[in-house]
């Protein structure tokens, strides 16, 4: 089991759940990439579109806007970068601007082009488990099956790998992730994160991004039930970054998407040591 791989989120936009407005001019989004990389992130994140419970989407032009010139700069000075875009369009620019990961949270549902963009220009994809457009998701957190959220998550993930592979996407360019907070309640995300190994089970590498989610602020609620504002999440996340590294959710992570990189990477040290010395007993 390898340390999983630390990816830092630079939001682009001005409404995303809990750094929108912060970077969302092109040259403070590329100082801030530029700390996390010396903060030890392994990929960078660059998204256009916040995908917040509720968030109305940018037209393709905004995105376009926003994405490129990061994307570029960020390439440019070095960083392994991943376009977090459900848009072919837009995906194609980052690809031609300098970035190798297509991360779509919609799984290829949303644009199905997108698919054929990460197969031509032999990008990595991660899909994520997604249902709807965010306007819309919570009237989806509906998970009635027999074996509940994990295998309702594992079977529409296997669905989309079909896609995926039908669209001439390589094996080993495939990276699924259990779309933690979209379409599911605070105990969906729980179950899923405990339950890793049923999704591992389908043959590919996990991307998890947990942080500061929704369903953290929940679990820290105050006694009166009031969620713990979005900013005082970090030690929860960092807490689920360790037990992932070490392998808590019965599968490895091949990556974590966060925002507070230097924490994290340091988390996920701090995991690989401990279980370099188990290994030696
Ligand atoms: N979550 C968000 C955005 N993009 N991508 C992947 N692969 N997995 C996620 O869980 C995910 C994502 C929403 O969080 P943000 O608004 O803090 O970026």
């Amino acid at each position: 089991m390898s340390a999983p791989s630390v990816m830092g989120i630079v939001n682009v936009t001005p409404d995303s759940f809990s750094d929108g407005g912060r970077y969302d001019d092109v040259d403070r989004a590329v100082a801030h990439g530029k700390r996390l990389l010396a903060d030890g992130a392994d990929i960078l994140d660059v998204g256009g579109e916040s995908t917040r419970p509720g968030a109305t989407r940018p037209l393709v032009g905004e995105e376009l806007d926003r994405v490129v010139p990061v994307i570029a700069a960020l390439a440019d000075a070095g960083a392994t970068v991943s376009v977090d875009t459900m848009r072919a369009e837009v995906a194609a620019a980052a690809l031609g601007a300098g970035a190798t990961i297509v991360n779509d949270v919609s799984g290829g549902l949303a644009d199905p082009a997108i698919l054929d963009v990460a197969a031509a220009a032999g990008a990595t994809y991660v899909a994520m488990h997604w249902r709807a457009h965010s306007d819309r998701m919570q009237d989806f957190a509906q998970y009635d099956g027999p074996g509940g959220v994990v295998e309702a998550v594992r079977a529409e993930l296997a669905d989309r790998v079909a896609a995926i592979r039908a669209a001439g996407v390589a094996e080993d360019r495939i990276v699924l992730d259990p779309g933690l907070g979209f379409a599911k309640g605070p105990e969906h995300n729980w179950e899923l994160l405990r339950r890793l190994d049923r999704l591992a089970d389908l043959g590919f590498p996990l991307l998890v991004g947990a942080s500061r989610k929704t369903f953290l602020g929940r679990l820290l609620a105050g006694p009166d039930g009031t969620p713990r504002p979005v900013d005082e999440r970090e030690a929860a996340g960092l807490a689920l970054t360790t037990m992932l590294a070490a392998g808590a959710g019965g599968a490895p992570v091949w990556c974590v998407r966060v925002h507070d990189v230097r924490g994290h990477a340091d988390a996920v040290r701090v995991a690989a040591h401990w279980r370099s010395g188990q290994r030696t007993r």
